[in-house]
């Protein structure tokens, strides 16, 4: 019998990992996709001109980390043309304003529907929608730090031919089971693609390496990814990014072969049963798992809604934001029953 069950335990893992190939081919943009982004792109592009001529916009978010499924938004941010205004971002007030005179241009050119300018929001956006195309488009401002946490996100995708369809997997699941939506209380997409990072960071050999702990001898480190943001903070930035090189690097590291569909079941059970909630917290700036306490965030914040820190994420630029936050106790709670009844289910 233990060998008939264990026959039936490799036939149903192999047939998840088919399943779960499937499922990442069939959210895969059309062939079309790509270009018709860049082309969208560029028309932003030309209208945003006459109101910031010495501006740029820069894509972000999935279209540039490679996790873009179908129909996926185009994330899009203005930046200084000049690279060495970059670090510089415009004060709050104008964000506001300049917000204000893209939604107008967007609204004048007949090209777009639904403009919303949200100049008073956190990140000052506008959201329209193109109506040639039906993509929907959100432009913020100077968001340099999403710019290259996208950059970051897509080295590791390309690190391991496993990574994209895990993440794909993980971000249909977490969409399908309504826990991706920071607004209502769950992680957002952004936040399970580092949860999903930091699983391959820490699984036994890593698939994935760290890289913003390896040091390349092209780039002299201590001014290669310093960004400084309105408020007048600082945030090192630096990441090895030479993909090429660090998969031939990889080779001679011991390999995990672990299948799509073993990794899918890793993933759920370190969060239905293995990751310490109450004391951790996932990094993938260390590779490592940091504590809340060492973190400053184990201190009970009274009442509010957010800063409760139920679910602690990293981000790998701004050490100070808890990607979980956004979650309340019942938000928590429901979030972990589902992972749990997804690791039951397998
Ligand atoms: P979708 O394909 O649109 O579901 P996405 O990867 O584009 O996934 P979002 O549209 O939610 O994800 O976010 C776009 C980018 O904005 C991703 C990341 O670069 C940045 N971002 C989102 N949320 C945060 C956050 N809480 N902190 C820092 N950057 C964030
Ligand atoms: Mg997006």
């Amino acid at each position: 019998t233990r060998f008939a069950n264990r026959k039936i335990r490799t036939d149903f893992v192999e047939q998840l990992t088919l399943d779960a190939m499937a499922v990442y081919s069939s959210l895969q943009p059309p062939a079309d996709d790509h270009a018709m982004r860049q082309a969208l792109h560029e028309r932003l592009q030309t209208l945003v001109a006459s109101v910031a001529p010495n501006a740029t916009l820069l894509q972000f978010g999935s279209s540039v980390s490679g996790l873009a499924s179908k129909g996926a938004d185009l994330d899009l941010t203005l930046m200084p043309t000049d690279p060495k205004h970059q670090n510089e971002a415009l004060p709050i007030e104008e964000q506001a304003q300049l917000v204000e005179l893209i939604a107008k241009v967007m609204e004048d050119s007949g090209q777009m529907a639904e403009v919303h300018a949200r100049p008073k929001a956190r990140v000052p956006i506008v959201a329209l929608k193109d109506s040639i195309t039906g993509l929907k488009c959100d432009i913020c401002m100077c968001n340099q730090l999403a710019v290259l946490n996208s950059r970051l996100l897509r080295c590791y995708m390309q690190l391991d031919p496993r990574a994209k369809p895990l993440a794909f997997c993980v971000k249909h699941w977490a969409k399908r089971r309504s826990v991706n939506d920071p607004y209502h209380g769950s992680p957002s997409s952004y936040a399970w693609v580092l949860l999903v990072i930091h699983y391959l960071q820490t699984t036994s050999p890593p698939i994935l390496p760290v890289l913003q702990d390896l040091f390349s001898h092209a780039v002299p480190y201590a001014d290669a990814g310093l960004v400084r943001t309105p408020d007048g903070r600082e945030f090192d930035c630096y990441f090895y990014d030479d993909v090429e090189r660090l998969r031939a690097a990889m080779g001679a590291l011991p390999a995990n072969p672990a299948s799509l569909g073993q990794l899918l079941i890793g993933f759920f059970r370190r969060y239905a049963r293995e990751f310490d909630f109450v004391k951790s917290v996932t990094s993938i700036r260390t590779g490592a798992f940091l504590t809340k306490h060492a973190k400053n965030w184990d201190k009970k914040e009274a009442g509010f809604r957010g800063d409760r820190h139920l679910f602690c994420m990293e981000d790998p630029f701004e050490l100070t934001h808890d990607l979980g936050r956004v979650m309340d106790l019942p938000a928590a709670a429901w979030l972990r029953t589902a992972l749990k009844a997804q690791s039951r289910r397998k």
